[in-house]
C-alpha cells in the first residue's frame, strides 16, 4: 500500500474513534459498536478515489511544495468528508436500486440484522460530515465554506430523483430515453458531488468481482447509457426485443438484453466514445491558463480514463 494511503486510513481510525466518543450524544457500548461496525462496514472499503484526490489536488495546488503533517492531516479529514458523503448516497442508493452487493460484500441493508435501520444509518453517516468539520476546522477562515459545500446536495438528491422517476416514463414508452435525458440523470446524480462519468458501462460490462457490485440497470428499467444507444442502432425487431426483456427481474430477459448489447457491440461503441472523451477533455484542460489546476485536472482524468471498477 502506498504510503499516503496508509496515511489516509489512518486518519480514518482517528476520526472514527473522535466520533465514537463524541460528547454530543451518551452513547452506551451497544450504540458505539453498532455505529462502529456500520462505519468499518460502509466507510472505507471503496477504491478512494474521491478522498485520496483532495490530498493530491492540494499537493498540486501547492506546486509541489512539501505539505506540512498538520496539512496532511487537514486535507486527509476533508478527503474523508466526502468518502462519508459518498457512503451516505451508496447505503441509501442500494435500498432505492434494490442492489444485492457493493464493494465485494453483501449491501449493508441486506444483512438481517440491519434491513431498514440503514436508512437511519445513512441519516447519521450524513450527519458525522459536520461533526468532523467542527472538530477541526471550526475557527478557520474557510469553515462556512466547507459547510457551505458539504451542504450542498441538492443536485444530487434531485439527479436521484430523477433517475429514479424517468422509469415509470420508460416503462410506458422505452423510446423516451435519449442521450439528452440520459445526460441530465447523470449530471445531476454523480458530476455535482464527484465528476461526470457515469457507471453505466461497468454496470453491465464490469466483472462483479473487480467492480465488487452487481449490476441492476437492465432490471431496475434504468435510463443508462447502454440501453440509450441500443435504442439508437437497434432495427425494428431489435428494439421489440428491447421493449419486451428491458426492466424484468427474470435473468433469462436480463440475458437476451446483455446478448443485444453484444450483438450491436456497445462496448466497441463505448470505448470509441471513451477515447474521444479522452482526447476532448484533455484539449479543454490545456486550454486553461494554470499549470496546477491543469495537473489537477489531469490527475483526476487519470484516475477514471479506462478504469475497470
Ligand atoms: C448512484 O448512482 C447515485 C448516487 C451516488 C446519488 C445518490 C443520491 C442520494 C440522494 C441517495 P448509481 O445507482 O448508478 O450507482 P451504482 O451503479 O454504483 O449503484
Ligand atoms: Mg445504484
Ligand atoms: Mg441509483
Ligand atoms: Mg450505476
Amino acid at each position: 500500500m502506498s504510503d499516503l494511503k496508509s496515511k489516509f486510513l489512518e486518519v480514518y481510525s482517528a476520526l472514527k474513534s473522535e466520533l465514537l466518543h463524541d460528547p454530543a450524544f451518551e452513547f452506551t457500548d451497544v450504540s458505539r459498536q453498532w455505529v462502529e461496525r456500520m462505519l468499518d462496514y460502509n466507510v472505507p472499503g471503496g477504491k478512494l478515489n474521491r478522498g485520496l484526490s483532495v490530498i493530491d489536488s492540494y499537493q498540486l495546488l501547492k506546486d509541489g511544495k512539501e505539505l506540512t503533517d498538520e496539512e496532511i492531516f487537514l486535507a486527509s479529514a476533508l478527503g474523508w468528508c466526502i468518502e462519508w458523503l459518498q457512503a451516505y448516497f451508496l447505503v441509501l442508493d442500494d435500498i432505492m436500486d434494490n442492489s444485492q452487493t457493493r464493494r465485494g460484500q453483501p449491501c449493508w441493508y441486506r444483512l438481517p440484522k440491519v434491513g431498514m435501520i440503514a436508512v437511519n444509518d445513512g441519516i447519521v453517516l450524513r450527519n458525522h460530515i459536520p461533526r468532523i468539520l467542527k472538530k477541526h476546522f471550526r475557527g478557520k477562515p474557510c469553515y462556512v465554506d466547507l459547510l457551505d459545500l458539504f451542504n450542498e446536495s441538492f443536485q444530487t438528491a434531485c439527479g436521484q430523483m430523477i433517475d429514479l422517476i424517468t422509469t415509470l416514463e420508460g416503462e410506458k414508452d422505452l423510446s423516451k430515453y435519449s442521450i439528452p435525458l440520459h445526460h441530465r440523470i447523470v449530471q445531476y446524480k454523480t458530476a455535482y458531488y464527484s465528476f461526470y462519468l457515469p457507471d453505466d458501462y461497468l454496470d453491465c460490462f464490469g466483472h462483479p468481482d473487480v467492480i465488487g457490485k452487481i449490476g441492476t440497470d437492465i432490471e431496475d428499467y434504468k435510463c443508462s447509457w447502454l440501453v440509450v444507444k441500443a435504442m439508437e442502432l437497434s432495427n425494428e425487431e431489435q428494439k421489440k426485443l428491447l421493449h419486451e426483456n428491458y426492466g424484468k427481474e427474470d435473468p433469462t430477459s436480463v440475458a437476451k438484453v446483455k446478448e443485444l448489447y453484444n450483438t450491436l457491440n456497445l462496448q466497441g461503441v463505448f470505448e470509441e466514445y471513451e477515447s474521444k472523451s479522452y482526447e476532448k477533455l484533455i484539449s479543454s484542460i490545456e486550454a486553461h491558463p494554470s499549470k496546477a489546476v491543469q495537473a489537477v485536472l489531469k490527475s483526476f482524468l487519470a484516475k477514471i480514463y479506462k478504469r475497470q471498477k
